[in-house]
């Protein structure tokens, strides 16, 4: 680079923490290798191959469970500080229950862990990226207010095996998603499609859970293991469609039912939820003659147990929508989500396109969801604990467009840190190609290339490995850096 035009970039801190995330489902393939159970994803795939686009799933993926040296060595290449990765529950205890420890897990992810440490990548472990275990599921799931207690001593086998290294913990993966999806609607395991009290039914119980977990470490890990611990949402920026005062309450309202209703209870003054949904969900549930509302109420004792259990806010961002206010729709009777909400979304035609139908190129969608949560929770510790681009299986290693996102999304960073915005760190998603849920292989979201007809699983670096390498090392964003050839080094 010639310098010149580098000079007036505005620079990233040098503790400012760059990673690359990751989930177990998603990589580690060994499905039912050295004692793991079968979870909800194993059990779904293997029973419902039809629900997954291209009919697979993740047996092998990129097979992370044997080539943790290489995803290592790729952590190197790209020089991250951090990685982020999830603990597969149904690896470590086969049963749900931790009454009975699986060796092998213990020691696959020793490894994995240790093998970061060695070239100082900082773990940042998730315990729970969707996958639960089967026979947990078959008990009720999240729809089970036990589960509470399982994933506290799930918990607990985690910060005892691994927290003497692993210092950053996230307890859950989106709350929304695995709620609303996965009981509500048929787009995630286990496609219970049981309505929206099944949503709102796993969203509490989800919250004593994450709490659960949250005490546990803070009473009696933190005091001598000196970790961080919070938990993620994913959240996508809503606009108003246009200045009218009824799309702007249904761009509020949308905002409130993605990521309000979970973190609200959690970051609010308050504790809670927002008040807004929790009204509407009320009055919904009244109009289509239920006696209660199906947005089930927290004690003041569940309140105050839930609030203020996060050391950050960890925000997962891909998107943005523009809301709308529609006509009343005609009563559903079949109780939502969506009918609760009765809302409409529009993209612009000029949003460029990824190769995932719902991920669009949105302008300053980042910023924006880091102002908001920022002025929401009355300025939280915050990290992005996933963003990414989807392509399409045509595009191979020239991967323009997620250069393209990479830049405007770190310049968004910038201009959130200049704001104001406590900001620690960065993670793109995803380290490799991965499973990506119902899509399977047919979307890759990868910094490097998995090649799934190589048994290896070779990797290869993309064109945003190389962009992104050159971010984390400089610590400013040049916009006129090219790669001089596709070779990747460790410098
Ligand atoms: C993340 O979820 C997951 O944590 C990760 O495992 C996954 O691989 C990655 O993203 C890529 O998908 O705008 O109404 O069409 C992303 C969750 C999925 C939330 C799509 C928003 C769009 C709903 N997002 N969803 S809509």
């Amino acid at each position: 680079s010639h310098g010149l035009s580098v000079k007036h970039q505005r620079s990233f801190a040098a503790d400012f923490v760059f990673g690359c995330a990751t989930a177990s489902y998603q990589v580690e393939g060994a499905w039912n290798e050295d004692g793991k159970g079968e979870n909800i994803w194993d059990h779904m795939t293997h029973n419902k191959p039809t629900v997954i686009k291209d009919l697979s799933n993740g047996d092998v993926a990129a097979d992370s469970y044997h080539n943790y040296k290489r995803d290592v060595e790729i952590m190197r290449e790209l020089g991250l500080d951090a990685y982020r990765f999830s603990l597969s529950w149904s690896r470590i205890l086969p049963t749900g229950f931790a009454s009975e420890i699986n060796p092998a897990a213990i020691e696959y992810y020793n490894n994995l862990i240790n093998e970061m440490l060695k070239y100082d990548i900082k773990p940042m472990a998730t315990l729970y990226h969707w996958d639960l275990p089967q026979k947990l599921q078959e008990l009720g799931g999240f729809a089970n207010p036990l589960i509470a207690e399982w994933f506290e001593d799930y918990a607990r086998v985690a910060y005892e095996h691994f927290g003497d290294r692993v210092k950053f913990w996230i307890t859950i993966n989106e709350p929304k998603e695995i709620c609303h999806q996965g009981y509500g609607s048929t787009t995630m395991a286990p496609i219970l499609n049981s309505t929206a009290f099944g949503t709102y039914l796993c969203a509490k119980h989800l919250l004593l859970a994450h709490a659960n977990a949250y005490h546990a470490y803070n009473n009696d890990f933190r005091p001598t293991q000196g970790g961080e611990c919070g938990i993620t949402f994913a959240v996508s920026w809503y606009d108003a469609l246009t200045d009218s005062d009824e799309d702007k309450f249904a761009a509020e309202l949308k905002k409130q039912g993605d990521y309000g209703l979970y973190s609200d209870p959690i970051f609010s003054e308050e504790g809670g939820y927002p008040t807004d949904i929790a009204k509407r969900i009320s009055e919904k549930s009244a109009q289509q003659g239920f006696s209660k509302s199906r947005l089930p109420e927290f004690t003041e004792e569940e309140k105050a147990w839930v609030r203020g259990t996060s050391d950050f806010y960890g925000v997962n961002h891909y998107t943005a929508k523009l809301i709308s206010a529609t006509e009343h729709k005609e009563l559903n009777d079949v109780p939502s989500y969506e009918d609760d909400l009765d809302i409409g979304t529009f993209v612009p035609e000029d949003w460029q396109k990824s190769g995932a139908d719902w991920l669009m190129m949105a302008p300053k969608s980042l910023y924006n969801c880091l102002m908001d949560v920022h002025e929401r929770y009355n300025a939280p510790v915050l990290y992005v604990t996933e963003n990414g681009w989807a392509d399409s299986l045509e595009v191979g290693l020239s991967d323009d467009l997620r250069v393209e996102y990479y830049r405007a999304a770190l310049e968004d960073v910038l201009d959130a840190i200049d704001a104001g915005v406590n900001l620690k760190g960065y993670l793109a998603w995803s380290l490799i190609d991965n499973f990506e849920w119902m899509s399977g292989y047919s979307q890759r979201f990868g910094l490097y290339y998995v090649d799934y007809e190589d048994p290896a699983r070779t990797r290869t670096a993309k064109k945003s490995a190389f962009v992104y390498k050159h971010i984390v090392k400089n610590r400013y964003i040049d916009y006129d850096y090219e790669p001089e050839s596709m070779t990747m080094t460790i410098d």
